[in-house]
């Protein structure tokens, strides 16, 4: 009996060691704050060996690792194909994504990664993206600040936690590399439960104020060409116990000191609202591309801000991406998509990469339509389904979406240069290209006048609008 409780202990020992053996980390313990363990050059090497840069080869290629429709150098419609999409990485899904979500443990175990949320963990994920940056190459990348530096004590700690991580990045970006826009995380600490801008704590109101400084000189520091804003959980969850007047009047003030704010710092950024209707509270108030507009206008901001559209937001408040994208560019708001999509049946922001070459393409016709985004881009919002747990699937996701939107614009090209499906548009409104359709546009066609003119004609005939003919040509250019 002893000796068979002996032998299971030395098993287990056993166990235990070769566990720890086999889980060692081949980095320093990132808690090993302050030693020189810090300055390792363990990870200074490579994270993704194997992985050559990733090129163009054409739509017959089967290489998952290069690109099938994605040409940077490539001109369509007169415009490089890089300078149309200028696509960046979003760093919190790419290397702080877990895999976890409501139901289920972390997925995502990434070999430089050794469980932490230190100081030096966060400099080693700093190597990393640029690393994945470069294979990729894009030249921009998308940040929240709690995403690339941790949260310390007080702020002052987590703004000298930020600091020091920007100083590397802005070291590892070299002359070409920038962020397409920086964000402040205002959702994450319970401390922001009631919202941020719109929280009814004045002390939440004004550490938020703070974070957005912060988060906008960093932004500025590193080149960033945009800024954004992210309703994480403002909104009310219900009337009863919200001021909702009160709320948006405060959410205004903030928008106007942060605008206020980069003008002060001599940021020429674009500052970016993202609209989502819901998740993780039950109404947000910035619900689609309209609301935000009429927010903005109703507060004087219409001319300090531009629309960032994520197309897994316009899925969740009802609306297709093309139908919010057109929205804000006929508002002269649209700046920046954040390109992902939903999934049919899940109605969830599932942030899954864009494949959809129909959707891709409705995108595109928009986004060409508008003459491009810039300063503005394409941030990948979107990340990697639970189960894919290889480090090549986040270049693989990565590639695949850059492809479907770069097939999107190949296609609405196409359809551009084709001519037809603008012909049959043109057509189709016709009828008030004459005089008494120019005295309508031009504002100058009363009530009498009107009233004249269908007595004068009678029953109006109403020709076909050949929605059937119309996705006939579409899917020819597919
Ligand atoms: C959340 C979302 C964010 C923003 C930036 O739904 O899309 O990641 O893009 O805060
Ligand atoms: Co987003």
């Amino acid at each position: 009996m002893m000796a068979t409780k002996s032998v299971l202990l030395l098993l287990l020992c056993l166990n235990v060691v070769l566990f720890l053996v086999n889980a060692a980390p081949s980095t320093c313990p990132a808690d090993n704050l302050g030693s020189k363990c810090d300055e390792s050059d363990d990870w200074k090497g490579e994270f993704f060996p194997g992985i050559p840069k990733i090129k163009y080869e054409g739509p017959t290629t089967n290489n998952p690792l290069a690109f099938k429709w994605y040409n940077p150098e490539e001109k369509i419609l007169g415009k490089k194909m890089k300078d149309w999409m200028r696509f960046s990485v979003a760093f919190w899904h790419t290397f702080r994504g877990t895999g976890g979500d409501p139901f289920g443990a972390p997925t995502k175990f990434w070999p430089w990664e050794d469980g932490t949320n230190s100081l030096a963990m966060a400099k080693r994920r700093m190597r990393a993206n640029f690393e994945f940056i470069e294979k990729l190459g894009v030249d921009l990348w998308c940040f929240h600040d709690r995403d690339i530096a941790p949260e310390g004590k007080t702020l002052e700690e987590s703004n000298k936690n930020l600091d020091e991580v920007v100083a590397l990045a802005k070291e590892l970006q070299g002359t070409k590399i920038h962020p397409l826009w920086g964000t402040a995380q205002l959702f994450v600490h319970p401390r922001f439960m009631h919202g941020a801008a719109t929280s009814s704590e004045l002390g939440v109101y004004a550490y938020s104020a703070a974070q957005v400084k912060k988060a906008m000189e960093v932004t500025h520091y590193l080149g960033g060409e945009n800024y954004v804003f992210w309703g994480g959980r403002e909104g009310y969850q219900t009337l009863l116990n919200t001021d909702m007047g009160r709320e948006l009047d405060h959410l205004a003030r903030f928008l106007e000191a942060a605008a206020t704010y980069k003008k002060k710092i001599g940021f020429n950024g674009t500052l970016l609202i993202e609209p989502k209707p819901q998740e993780p509270t039950k109404h947000q108030y910035d619900w689609d591309a309209a609301t935000t507009a009429n927010f903005l206008r109703k507060y004087g901001l219409i001319d300090e801000f531009k629309l960032n559209i994520e197309c897994n937001h316009a899925t969740l408040s009802g609306h297709s991406c093309h139908h919010e994208l057109e929205t804000a560019r006929l508002n002269g708001l649209l700046g920046n998509i954040d390109a992902n999509t939903g999934d049919p049946q899940v109605g969830w922001d599932t942030d899954q990469f864009l494949t959809d070459v129909a959707e891709s393409t409705m995108v595109m016709l928009s986004v060409i339509r508008n003459g491009g985004l810039a300063p503005g881009g394409f941030n990948f919002d979107a990340k990697l389904r639970r189960e894919s747990t290889d480090v090549e699937d986040l270049f693989i996701a990565h590639i695949t979406g850059m492809d479907a939107l770069a097939r999107g614009l190949r296609n609405a090209a196409k359809l551009i240069e084709d001519g037809s499906l603008a012909e049959l548009v043109r057509k189709r409104y016709q009828s008030f290209d004459t005089e008494v359709g120019a005295k309508i546009e031009a504002g100058k066609a009363d009530f009498e006048y009107l009233e004249k003119k269908a007595m004068e004609w009678g029953e109006p005939k109403v020709p076909s609008a050949k929605q059937e003919l119309a996705e006939m040509i579409f899917q020819s250019a597919m």
